[in-house]
């Protein structure tokens, strides 16, 4: 196999493995919903979608990202969750994530980046919950130290801050 097609294998395996190895009961949100997820998604909570709270979000397995980026001076240390583990959690299947901000900014990740390159979608940074107005309350944070090569146009625009949604989808279909 090729890298790219080994890619893809690892990326499957890992998504119906972690389907059935990982189930989350997760409850009707109690706090504000800070996450709407959309698209394949076999039980939504609200219409066809799935709604969010923090303590949801923080309810799945937490990762820290330690780096410098272009939006805050110096190493600073983010916490947060793979959202690999939250399509599994709610049986959401797709390899590409098209992610909305508050200010309707929008990219699209493929989902492999986030086994790739550890990148998370942070909720804290040095454990203090990120506000609107400190880029909250949900970011994707990629490795840059770690990854120097991530350093360019492609993830520093994939570096999407203030998420409101994200939609799961097919980019084969
Ligand atoms: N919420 C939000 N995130 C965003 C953007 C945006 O407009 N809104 N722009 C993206 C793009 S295209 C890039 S290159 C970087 C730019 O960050 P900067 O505006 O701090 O230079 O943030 C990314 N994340
Ligand atoms: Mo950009």
């Amino acid at each position: 196999m090729n890298t790219f097609k080994r890619q893809l294998f690892f990326t499957f395996l890992l998504l119906t493995t972690s389907v059935t190895g990982f189930a989350l009961e997760f409850n009707a949100p109690k706090g504000p919903i800070i996450l709407t997820l959309e698209g394949n998604i076999d039980e939504p909570n609200q219409g066809d979608s799935m709604v969010f709270d923090r303590d949801m979000l923080m309810a799945l397995p937490s990762h820290e990202v330690s780096t410098d980026n272009p939006w805050n001076e110096g190493v600073q240390t983010y916490q947060g969750f793979n959202p690999i583990d939250l399509l599994a959690a709610v049986d959401a299947e797709g390899d590409m994530l098209r992610i909305t901000a508050l200010n309707q900014y929008i990219t699209e990740i493929p989902v492999s980046d986030f086994q790739q390159f550890g990148a998370i979608i942070a909720y804290s940074m040095n454990q203090e919950i990120m506000s609107v107005r400190t880029k909250g309350p949900l970011m994707v944070v990629y490795d840059f130290d770690d990854y120097p090569e991530l350093r360019s146009e492609t993830y520093y625009g994939r570096s999407i801050w203030q998420i409101q949604s994200i939609e799961v989808f097919n980019s084969k279909e």
